[in-house]
């Protein structure tokens, strides 16, 4: 009652009014009504988000009939959560862009470079290659090709069938931190790289190879990732896991993308988790589902999927198991001192 006679008090409301329009004009807010006085994290701001092959599939080809590589820089369907909006069409999860990209035989995208950390993971066709400041990555099923912030970078296709690969980069990021360069080839002034058969010996990496901020390595070829991690003793909840790394440093393979290799065991759920970094899945193997937060994704081979950050994840593969490839802001997050992680 007595809020209630005050906020009919005609003196009052003016007065409140008069502080409201002040603050307004003043382009100042009153932080006291805004915040709702809960401390910690806030509530993950996004649900996880599903991208089917089954749906995304067709409108690749569909993709191939809108568009000729000679208009395009390159023929990608950008995956634009709409928890985001259209609007934000880089944005797979708050601060990564995730794609499928689309190249027919005979076909060249054409050499540029970005202040953006990329990387590929190829899903299927054979004959194609990215060419990464010179250096030709072969790209077959499953392998991770990086294309690091400022190389330069096209892709060629001499083979006889479509190549379609998922794509990544920290694009969301780059550009809220207004640090987005980009320059068109003709590819020129790029060093003279060792070959990957320099980085084959463990324990051993060429001494020139330590200058850059990224792995030096820029293919992950599958046949190796796959074969390692079955070697990966399995933890208490049957699943495995690996890291890619940079061999100079073994840290992240990119300065911002964090990219990892997940095995799962069939039926069997992983222990529930949440962690303060943003990840894209791609299903490289299997069939299973995941329960993120309220959501249960049901996902294939050659799915997409994300896991917002500080939601609660626990995966379950299907019959056969499952392998699933994350693409991770979270080394990011560690060099701001902002990762934090829960195990149940
Ligand atoms: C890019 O340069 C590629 O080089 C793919 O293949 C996707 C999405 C946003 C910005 C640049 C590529 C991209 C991209």
């Amino acid at each position: 009652m007595e809020g209630e006679a005050m906020k009919e008090s005609p003196k009052a409301r003016a007065g409140a009014n008069d502080f409201h329009t002040a603050i307004e004009e003043a382009h100042v807010v009153a932080l006291w009504e805004m915040f709702d006085g809960e401390g910690g994290p806030q509530p993950h701001p996004e649900p996880a988000f599903h991208w089917p092959w089954r749906v995304l599939e067709p409108l690749m080809d569909r993709a191939v009939d809108e568009t000729g590589m000679a208009d395009a820089e390159r023929r990608v369907l950008s995956l634009a959560n709409p928890a985001h909006g259209r609007d934000d069409y880089f944005r797979a999860t708050s601060n990564l862009n995730a794609g499928l990209q689309i190249l027919m035989p005979g076909e060249r995208a054409r050499p540029h470079r970005h202040s953006m950390d990329a990387l590929r993971l190829v899903i299927e066709g054979e004959g194609a290659a990215t060419v990464v400041d010179g250096k030709r990555c072969e790209m077959e099923r499953g392998d991770l090709i990086l294309t690091p912030a400022w190389t330069w970078h096209e892709h060629v296709h001499d083979g006889e069938t479509r190549v379609i690969w998922f794509d990544a980069l920290d694009v969301p990021l780059v550009q809220d931190l207004d640090a987005t360069f980009f320059e068109p080839g003709p590819a020129k002034d790029f060093p003279i790289l060792p070959e990957d058969t320099a980085f084959t010996a463990p324990g051993l990496v060429p001494t020139e190879a330590l200058k850059t901020p990224y792995s030096p390595l820029f293919r992950y070829p599958w046949i190796q990732s796959r074969d390692a991690l079955a070697a990966v003793p399995s933890r208490e909840d049957g699943s495995r896991q690996l890291r890619y790394v940079n061999p100079t440093t073994g840290g992240p393979v990119l300065s911002r993308l964090d990219c990892y290799l997940l095995g799962l065991e069939s039926g069997k759920p992983t222990q529930r988790y949440r962690t303060t970094s943003n990840a894209v899945c791609f299903v490289v193997e299997g069939s299973g589902t995941s329960a993120i937060e309220e959501v249960t994704i049901e996902w294939e081979t050659n799915d997409i999927f994300t896991l917002p950050h500080w939601s609660w994840v626990s995966h379950t593969a299907g019959e056969n198991g499952a392998t699933i490839f994350q693409s991770t802001d979270r080394d990011v997050m560690r060099r701001l001192e902002l990762l934090r992680e829960e195990q149940e």
